[in-house]
This record gives structure tokens, C-alpha cells and sequence, in this order.
């Protein structure tokens, strides 16, 4: 669901609300000009004399000033009004508590860095593209930018905000209808910008603070003999110098960190649903997905490749 038309959030609801009026008022104003072109068109025929302006007696002179200034100051009138409601929309969408649950996003390339915070660097959860929020609670967004610049658009939350190299951008919205909805990166950013969506998964505070406890804690270690061998061909072919792994050496920020990959939905910024099959795929030829990724086809033999994927699927 990635739509401005179903908002759930206050901030939402109110550009959703700005909108409407803006259309509804314009659609109105639409008609009547159309309307007053119509019967232009058709009024007037064989009334010669009127056709010259500098000889309308005075009394029609009269008449048409007064339609003229009327309309003007209509016109001002409608613009001033959806001057003052666009102010006080963007205060509401400014408005912000003064300690709020912080979440830093960076975009990268094609995808979705993300960060709780937490004053215990322990406790901090590290994700990718999958961000979950506490319904009824205001959650305050870090924008910043790797490369290039993104722009973060969860439509059914709030507008648009840029992320730019060097700078960080703020964002706020409470989410009040538990459910999960679609965010694109609305700034062209280069070859996958299409490619870069992120998911926003609404829930109740309780669900939230289990999976944010759940978060902080490294993944099942393997056990049986193919896991390890899994995560030993994880550890030694190359993947640990871009990817991080709670619980092993694996640290790297280049690419998403995938400690608990297997609970999201999606593979590559939702290229892919995170299926078994999807993700044999996207380890043998990332580029064949995303043309241009930023993550290499490493060549491995099948029984390295299974049982890397194996070990990958444990990561609840
Ligand atoms: C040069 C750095 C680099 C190397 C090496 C690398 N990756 Fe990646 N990986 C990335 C980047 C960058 C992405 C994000 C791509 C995108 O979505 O545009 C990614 C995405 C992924 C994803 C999807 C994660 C998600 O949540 O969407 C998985 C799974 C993954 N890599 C596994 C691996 C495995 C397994 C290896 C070793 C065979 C590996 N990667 C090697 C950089 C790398
Ligand atoms: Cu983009």
C-alpha cells in the first residue's frame, strides 16, 4: 500500500486534507470559468456596437468594473485563505515532542540504511529497508545521505524530505492505523533509483518493543555442520567486507546489515520477496536483479552456495 490517498497518520491526514480542498475549491472555480466561457461564447451575437470598448455607455462601464474588481478580490480572498491553512499545516507537520523515539536513516545506493538509537550503544538495533514504528507515538527521523541524494517518501505518514550529503534532514510522524505501507525514494539517485523502496510496518507499542528487544540480540548461533560450513563461506569469501552479522566478526557497513535478515519481507530494497529461491538468485547475480548494484556475483560452487543460503535463512 503506497498511497497519499489513505493516510495513517495525523500528519498525513492534514496534507491529505490541504489537498482535497485545494482540488475541491479549484475543480469549483474550474466550472465557473468554463461555465462564463460558454456563455461568452454564445451571449452577444448582433450587439455590434458593444464590441468596441471605448463606446459601452457608462452604465454596462460601470457594471463590468465591478465584476472585474470582485473577481480580483475573490481571487486574492481564495489564494489568502489557502495561504494561512498552508501555514498551519506545515506547523502541524513541524510540531514534535520534546524526546521522541530517534530512528537514523541513510540512503545509500540503492537502499535503506537504518539505525535505532539508544543511549546504550549496545541496545542499538541496526537494519535495512524495513522500518518498524510503535502506533499512537511520535518517532522522530535523521536523514542523511552516504552519496547521493535520496529522498524519503513514506506518502501514507507524511511528505517528502530530502537526504543530502554533509547535511541532516528531521522528520516526524505518529503513525495511528497499525499496518504496513510503502516508501519510495523520490529523488532521482541514479541507475536502481526505482529500485529503492522501504516498508514502514506500523504496529502496536507492545509487538514494537518485543521486536526492538529481539533486535538488539545477535541471531541463533549455527550448530549443524552445513550452518557452520555456511557461515564459514559467509566469513571467508568476501561477504564480511561489506556485510555485518551480530554475534561474529563480520562488521562491515557497506552494505545492510544482516543480523536478523530472514524477518524482513523483502530482498534489495524490495526487489525481491525474501524467498529461499529469491535469495539463491540474488547471491548468484545481484547485477541480473539490479543492474549497476553495488554488490559482486562471487563465484561458488553449489554446495557452498546452499548451504551459504541455508545459514542466510536462519538469520531470524
Ligand atoms: C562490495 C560489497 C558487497 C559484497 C562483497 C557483498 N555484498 Fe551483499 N550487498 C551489498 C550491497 C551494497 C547491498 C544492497 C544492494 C541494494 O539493495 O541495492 C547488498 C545486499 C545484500 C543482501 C540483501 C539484503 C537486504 O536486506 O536487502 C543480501 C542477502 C546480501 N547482500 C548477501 C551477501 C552475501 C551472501 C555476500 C557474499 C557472497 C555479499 N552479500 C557480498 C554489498 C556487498
Ligand atoms: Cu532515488
Amino acid at each position: 500500500m503506497h498511497s497519499f490517498f489513505d493516510p495513517a497518520s495525523p500528519q498525513a491526514r492534514a496534507v491529505a486534507g490541504l489537498w482535497w480542498w485545494m482540488f475541491g475549491v479549484g475543480f469549483v472555480i474550474w466550472l465557473g470559468v468554463a461555465a462564463l466561457a460558454v456563455y461568452v461564447a454564445n451571449a452577444g451575437h448582433g450587439q455590434r456596437e458593444s464590441d468596441d470598448l471605448m463606446h459601452v455607455p457608462p452604465e454596462t462601464r460601470r457594471r463590468i468594473e465591478r465584476i472585474v474588481s470582485a473577481s480580483v478580490f475573490a481571487t486574492v480572498l481564495v489564494l489568502a485563505v489557502f495561504l494561512v491553512y498552508d501555514f498551519s499545516v506545515g506547523r502541524l507537520l513541524a510540531q514534535h515532542p520534546q524526546r521522541a523515539l530517534t530512528i537514523d536513516v541513510v540512503g545509500h545506493q540503492w537502499w535503506w540504511e537504518v539505525q535505532y538509537e539508544d543511549p546504550n550503544p549496545s541496545k542499538r538495533v541496526g537494519t535495512a529497508n524495513e522500518i518498524h514504528v510503535p502506533v499512537g507515538e511520535t518517532v522522530q527521523f535523521k536523514l542523511r545521505a552516504a552519496d547521493v541524494i535520496h529522498s524519503f517518501w513514506a506518502p501514507n505518514m507524511n511528505g517528502k524530505r530530502d537526504l543530502i550529503p554533509g547535511y541532516v534532514s528531521t522528520l516526524w510522524f505518529k503513525a495511528d492505523t497499525a499496518g504496513v505501507y510503502r516508501g519510495q525514494c523520490a529523488e532521482f539517485c541514479g541507475l536502481q533509483h526505482a529500485q529503492m523502496a522501504f516498508y514502514i510496518v506500523a504496529e502496536p507499542p507492545v509487538k514494537f518493543a518485543a521486536w526492538l528487544a529481539a533486535g538488539s540480540a545477535p541471531p541463533e548461533p549455527p550448530t549443524d555442520s552445513t550452518l557452520l560450513y555456511g557461515q564459514r563461506v559467509f566469513m571467508s569469501s568476501g561477504c564480511a567486507v561489506c556485510h555485518a552479522i551480530g554475534g561474529t566478526e563480520a562488521k562491515a557497513t557497506v552494505g545492510p546489515d544482516l543480523t536478523h535478515f530472514k524477518g524482513r519481507s523483502s530482498i534489495a530494497a524490495g526487489s525481491l520477496a525474501n524467498t529461499r529461491a529469491n535469495l539463491t538468485r540474488w547471491i548468484q547475480n545481484p547485477s541480473a536483479i539490479k543492474p549497476g548494484v553495488r554488490m559482486p556475483a562471487l563465484p561458488f560452487k553449489p554446495a557452498e552456495l546452499n548451504a551459504l543460503v541455508s545459514y542466510l535463512e536462519t538469520l531470524k
